[in-house]
């Protein structure tokens, strides 16, 4: 029997609104993987949408915990790096990288920023320019549009796209970061599709994989699909099989919220979808 494989999982904790580390928790698990924490901060809701959410920053505990772990030989497949609680964590990142990883650890992150052109409520101008930099540490990195923007500087641009503009950003991208791998997301060229743009800067390979365009806006679907997206590559599956795994199941859970009619502030029901993942991903 194969070695279980093992990721540690770097977002906040947002006790409602279904996204960041209530989010990977359970997908990372779903696919089989076991999923460690490191919390870079309390909130009782995430910033998207909810007032007077109160937030409990963890800066000072994030690198003693990554020190205890190293001195205990803990050792991870990948680390997994969503929202940030502080600008101070911004440094500190780069120093938990440095002590955790390994040769062989997948470093992906997420730089979130924003989304639909805005920075999140916690954000000011000075983060772009820092996460850009924490960026090329990353063996994987995944922004939407508005985030990519926000990493190159540029700005953001509504859709529907062209192939130019999104062959031109994951080229930036790649140039910026010096990243091997960029999942680019929220990726559409008409109303029917939607869904994400990957560049392999070592074979400079760039595949479209779209699903259904479902309208609307909802929370937390980025953490939905970069936790599936981790989980399917640490499994071993390829690049592109494994954002495919992560765009059906995406869709799945936005179509099933959609139906429902929810709030969306209280993200998509992925629960209900995790056999479609699983299948995906071979263990059902
Ligand atoms: O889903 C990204 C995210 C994670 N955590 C918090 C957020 C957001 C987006 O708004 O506010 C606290």
């Amino acid at each position: 029997m194969e070695r279980q494989k093992r990721v540690l999982a770097v977002h906040d904790i947002s006790g409602v609104g279904r996204c960041s580390l209530t989010v990977a928790l359970p997908i990372i698990s779903a696919a089989g993987v076991e999923c460690s924490v490191l919390p870079t901060a309390v909130l009782s809701t995430h910033t998207g949408g909810f007032t007077g959410y109160t937030c409990r920053d963890l800066t000072d505990d994030l690198l003693p915990m990554a020190r205890h772990w190293s001195s205990l030989g803990e050792r991870f497949d990948a680390i997994y790096m969503g929202y940030l609680g502080s600008f101070a964590q911004m440094d500190m990142m780069r120093e938990v990288f440095s002590i955790l990883a390994e040769k062989d650890t997948l470093i992906a992150v997420d730089p979130v920023m924003g989304d639909n052109g805005k920075l999140y409520a916690a954000f000011d101008m000075t983060f772009p320019p820092a996460m850009r930099e924490l960026c090329t540490h990353a063996d994987l990195i995944k922004p939407n549009m508005t985030e990519a923007a926000l990493l190159l500087g540029e700005e953001y641009r509504p859709g529907p796209y062209t192939r130019e503009y999104v062959e031109g950003l994951l080229t930036r991208l790649a140039k910026a970061t010096a990243t091997r791998q960029i999942v680019l997301t929220g990726v559409y060229f008409d109303d029917r599709e939607l869904g994400a743009a990957t560049l392999d800067a070592e074979t400079g390979e760039i595949a479209y994989i779209l699903g259904r365009n479902v309208p609307g806006l909802y929370h937390g679907t980025g953490d939905v699909f970069g936790s599936a997206l981790v989980g399917a590559m640490v499994r071993g599956l390829p690049l592109s099989e494994a954002v495919r795994a992560a765009v059906d199941f995406t869709v799945a859970a936005i179509c099933t919220t959609a139906k429902a009619g929810t709030d969306i502030r209280y993200g998509v029901n992925f629960e209900a979808n995790l056999p479609v993942y699983m299948r995906a991903l071979g263990i059902l």
